[in-house]
């Protein structure tokens, strides 16, 4: 059993419910208790979020609009207002910051917070929690958030999405096994869809079920196999990083064998472009500057970059930016590493359209793996 480190800290993910759906409804009094889609009216519109009593219909955040008419005919779409929503996201950003000082803000509707100092003085993780849930409520006018308290930034993460809308969730060091146990490997962080599915086909289909793998037995997932056992096992060091946004966001990979001939080097570039386009959907970013990197089979790195001017974050959109760079490379060099990345990031406040859904695995309901570590002391 892999011995955790930071079974001592005590840290808080909050994250609003339904946020864009829940300001309209808080807003304009008749969309209470209706089903309602936030999004654009186009033929190619998609839904940013949905309320939660859309959600028994299946309407889930980047479902096309239309799919997501169909499926709930009683559907009232809402046009997003952007600067409103950036106005109650400082108001929930300012709450967080009377409980812990500073604070990482993840998204418009989320941040991380390290209460490790004063949670004892504050009454301890539950009534830290619903403090900052009442404090929100009462600071925005009548919203819900949903806190999850743990010791990591991986289970607080989780901890806040599994009791949504209005959760509290505290998840004590000796629970972390049981908690993470039946999730999907997809809920591990940094976990693809892709990688998710490789977990998966080498059969191991829980978060519980990697934790008890050997590490060898992940020898196929490379430099990552250390880590992905460790957040399997509730181990994550990170800290909290008091920031603001991500300067840069980046993939890049050295190949397997070099690559010489454009039609090899063609679906590297577009992998790279897709998954770029991911991590700023993630992010909620959109990109202004792209940035391609070649590494050459003897080790010289070039580099070339492009401003664009309107900001993308779209795979397609940025696979064309990618491959006007590529062009500027001098011909006929072989590459060992090929990499993509976006700098001058802008948050997507404007006409929302998604790259590529979130793959929403349903927890399998099996459980397994229980592990000892240090309780809070409060
Ligand atoms: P989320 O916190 O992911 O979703 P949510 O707050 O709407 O719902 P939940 O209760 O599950 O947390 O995202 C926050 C806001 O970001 C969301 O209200 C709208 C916007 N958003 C998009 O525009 N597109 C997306 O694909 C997602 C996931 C969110
Ligand atoms: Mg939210």
């Amino acid at each position: 059993m892999i011995e955790s480190h930071s079974s001592q800290r005590v840290i808080i993910h909050a994250d609003m419910d339904a946020f864009f759906a829940q300001v309209e409804q808080l807003d304009h009094p008749h969309l209470r208790g209706q089903p309602i889609a936030i999004g654009g009216l186009g033929a190619r519109a998609v839904v940013a979020t949905a309320s939660y009593e859309a959600r028994p219909f299946g309407i889930r955040s980047a479902m096309p609009m239309a799919v997501a008419r169909r499926q709930c005919p009683d559907l009232i779409v809402v046009q997003p207002r952007f600067e409103r929503y950036k106005a109650v996201s400082n108001i929930i950003m300012d709450v967080f910051r009377w409980f812990a000082s500073p604070i990482e803000p993840m998204s418009l509707d989320e941040a991380f917070m390290d209460v490790s100092e004063n949670v004892r003085d504050l009454g301890g993780p539950g009534s830290l929690g619903q403090a900052i849930k009442d404090a929100v409520h009462e600071a925005t006018g009548g919203l819900t958030v949903s806190v999850g308290i743990a010791s990591t930034k991986l289970v607080a993460k989780l901890a806040s999405d599994v009791n949504k809308p209005n959760g509290l969730t505290i998840v004590h060091p000796q629970d972390v096994h049981t908690f993470l146990a039946p999730m999907a490997v997809g809920k591990l962080w940094g976990v693809g869809p892709k990688t998710a599915s490789r977990i998966e086909a080498a059969g191991f289909h829980t978060i519980g079920k990697q934790a008890n793998a050997r590490l060898e037995d992940l020898a196929f997932l490379g430099r990552h196999a250390h880590t992905l056992h460790a957040l399997a096992n509730g181990i994550d060091h990170r800290s909290v990083q008091p920031r603001g946004r991500a300067k840069s966001v980046g993939w890049e990979r050295t190949l397997s064998h070099n690559v010489t001939h454009i039609n090899d080097i063609k679906p590297i570039l577009k992998q790279g472009a897709v998954e770029l386009a991911r991590r700023l959907h993630q992010r909620k970013v959109m990109a202004v500057g792209l940035r391609l990197k070649a590494k050459t089979s003897g080790f010289q790195v070039m580099s070339r970059q492009r401003v664009v001017n309107t900001p993308i974050m779209h795979a397609p959109d940025i696979y064309r930016v990618v491959e006007t760079l590529y062009n500027e490379l001098p011909k006929g060099r072989s590459y060992r590493l090929l990499g993509v990345s976006a700098f001058s990031l802008e948050s997507r406040s404007q006409g929302i359209q998604l790259i590529l859904p979130i793959a929403q695995d349903d927890p399998p309901p099996t459980r397994s793996s229980q592990g000892e570590e240090n309780s809070w002391i409060l």
